[in-house]
């Protein structure tokens, strides 16, 4: 009989699923990986999350967390082996929340402008929205010019919740972040893009159909 397991429904570059399978695997939680396709959700994910947002972990017990933060927290609650809780939380949280808010509009409105236009004015990039992004990251900048990391010398949860989205950032234009438009942003996220624990979060998995169905051999 198969092991009853942890699920996590997960898409594999979406910054929200990047930081929470992080934070599974730094603390060695053990689960089964359902990966999804955003256009063709799961019923079984629908009907533990009906919001239909990845990620969405299922516990064992029948628990559903599905907002990414939350599972960084259960997650290392229960194992924090390279003390990603160490400094403030509520300063890590603090800077969190600006990514997952006003940095998150600002990106989505640069990277996917035409979504947002219509008409002769429609932009592939929205570079308005690129610049207000950059006040934001501005900040960081200036923190990363004398820590090594945001919250000082070591990473924490504050770099590994917000670096995913970062990453996201950076690819809407290589040629241009990487001027560099922010060296010490820039040194920083390629550290964590160098790192064997995202390496590792990375792996590819075949989606994840349906309990009763095989599962298509098809990578996102
Ligand atoms: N607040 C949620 C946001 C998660 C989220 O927006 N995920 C995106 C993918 S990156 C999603 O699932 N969007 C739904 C869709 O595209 O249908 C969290 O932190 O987990």
């Amino acid at each position: 009989m198969r092991k009853q397991n942890h699920i996590l429904y997960s898409f594999r570059r979406c910054p929200y699923a990047i930081r929470a399978r992080l934070s599974l695997c730094i603390a060695g939680v053990d689960y089964e990986h359902r990966e999804v396709l955003l256009r063709d959700k799961p019923e079984e994910m629908l009907v533990a999350s009906p919001k239909g947002s990845v990620p969405v972990l299922v516990l064992m017990d029948g628990t559903v967390i599905d907002e990414s933060l939350d599972i960084m927290l259960w997650a290392l609650g229960k194992s924090d082996p390279e003390n990603w809780l160490g400094p403030g939380l509520d300063d890590m949280l603090n800077m969190v929340q600006t990514i997952q808010g006003p940095f998150v509009e600002h990106l989505n409105r640069y990277k996917y402008a035409s979504r947002y236009t219509s008409g002769a004015g429609r932009a592939s990039i929205d570079l308005p929205h690129r610049a207000k992004a950059c006040e934001i990251l501005q900040i960081y900048e200036h923190i990363l010019n004398t820590n090594t990391f945001l919250m000082g010398d070591k990473p924490s949860l504050s770099d590994y919740a917000i670096f995913p989205f970062i990453r996201q950032f950076a690819a809407v234009e290589k040629q241009w972040w990487d001027k560099p438009v922010f060296p010490d942003l820039h040194r920083w996220l390629a550290y964590f893009l160098n790192s064997n624990i995202f390496s590792e979060i990375m792996a590819k998995h075949p989606v994840f159909v349906s309990n009763e169905q095989e599962v298509k051999p098809i990578f996102s």
